[in-house]
């Protein structure tokens, strides 16, 4: 009996003090989707491209279920590839993604029905009239989503619809139908695979702003309204050392609509060159967002934007910058990768 105490000081002693060590220990290298499944999330995930699936190393590392549970096809659901002819489509790309997915026993997230970039040129060139052009995005997305009924987890439905002032963008689809081509989108979703979530995806609405407030205000709207919606994707495109201090009150924020929250395309750049600081900098930023996401229940997941800075789409796009992702460009992993373990390991276990 004597002995209770020094037995009990040291069980203390196992109990880990600093925030970021990882807790329970045994889940530190079990894997980022069976650590997040652990935590109650529905998946830990990552988006691809087909072009890199010749790469047997990466695909090793992309097929591990219990690093990703979920992909995301980074390209090959987009408008230019799905539908280049008016009434010609083209799901190859997507369907090699599905089936791997099913294979690895992955959820997909499909990305994405409507957007102005990545658009098949012929939807601008061909100058339509109001009703022409809705009909057109009501045949795309509802032959896309369709196509691949009971395979898609969520649908990014509208892809990037809002400016910084959290106005709509002017795209072709809102300067021809008006704000109403979003519910169309939306409604043609839902018809094509009802039980598929449907998102509204962003970049920039990661914490509380203006577009965020855009957003949330059309996402209230369709509520009131009965326009089907499930979910807000935060894009999360982030810099290193600038995380927004508010994505937990903005997550919680759309949260309160009665809606879901991803994460969808994380990656956090840096100015290059690599140094060890910026590496640990990053991984307390990649800490910081995933705790966001693990401190909020109807946060359902996580995607990171690919897995390797070898094929992040940051060095094509910023100069000078890179190394974004939580494995390098040789497929080590990246002091990023524990900060995410960090971050998922936060704090709903008591
Ligand atoms: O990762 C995609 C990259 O390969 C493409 O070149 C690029 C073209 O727009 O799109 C990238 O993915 C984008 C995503 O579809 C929407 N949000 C921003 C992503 C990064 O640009």
């Amino acid at each position: 009996m004597a002995k209770l105490p020094i037995a009990f000081a040291a069980l203390l002693a196992l109990v880990p003090v600093a925030t970021s060590t990882p807790f329970p220990p045994f889940n530190t290298n079990s894997g980022l989707n069976k650590v997040a499944k652990s935590k109650g999330k529905l998946y830990f995930g990552t988006a691809t491209d087909n072009i890199y699936l010749g790469d047997k190393p990466y695909v090793k590392i992309l097929s591990n279920n219990n690093e990703f549970g979920q992909i995301t096809p980074s390209n090959t659901m987009k408008w230019e590839t799905i539908e280049p002819v008016r009434g010609t489509f083209n799901f190859t790309g997507g369907d090699e993604i599905v089936a791997l997915a099913k294979r690895n026993r992955q959820l997909v997230r499909g990305h994405t029905c409507v957007w102005h970039s990545q658009l098949a040129p012929w939807v601008e060139a061909g100058k339509f009239d109001n009703s022409t052009l809705q009909s057109i995005i009501k045949d795309h997305t509802t032959k896309l989503v369709r196509h691949h009924k009971g395979d898609i987890y969520a649908w990014d439905v509208v892809n990037e619809a809002f400016n910084e002032d959290g106005t709509l963008r002017e795209t072709v689809f809102l300067n021809t139908i008006g704000p109403s081509y979003i519910e169309l989108a939306f409604r043609a979703a839902r018809a094509a695979d009802p039980r598929a979530k449907l998102y509204i995806n962003d970049y920039n609405i990661d914490g509380l702003g203006d577009k965020s407030t855009g957003v949330y205000n059309l996402v209230k709207d369709f509520k009131r309204r009965g326009v089907p919606i499930d979910g807000v994707g935060l894009q999360a495109h982030l810099i290193l050392g600038q995380i927004p201090t508010t994505i937990k009150e903005n997550i919680q924020k759309f949260a309160s609509l009665g809606v879901e929250v991803a994460l969808t395309e994380l990656d956090i750049r840096m100015e290059l060159p690599v140094t060890p600081e910026k590496l640990k900098q990053q991984r307390k930023d990649y800490e910081a967002v995933i705790s966001a996401c693990s401190a909020v229940p109807a946060c359902v997941g996580v995607t990171i934007w690919d897995l390797t800075d070898k094929y992040s789409w940051v060095p094509g796009w910023f100069e000078g910058e890179g190394a974004a992702l939580p494995w390098d460009e040789n497929l080590e992993k990246k002091p990023a990768y524990y900060g995410i373990v960090d971050g998922l390991n936060k704090w709903r276990w008591f």
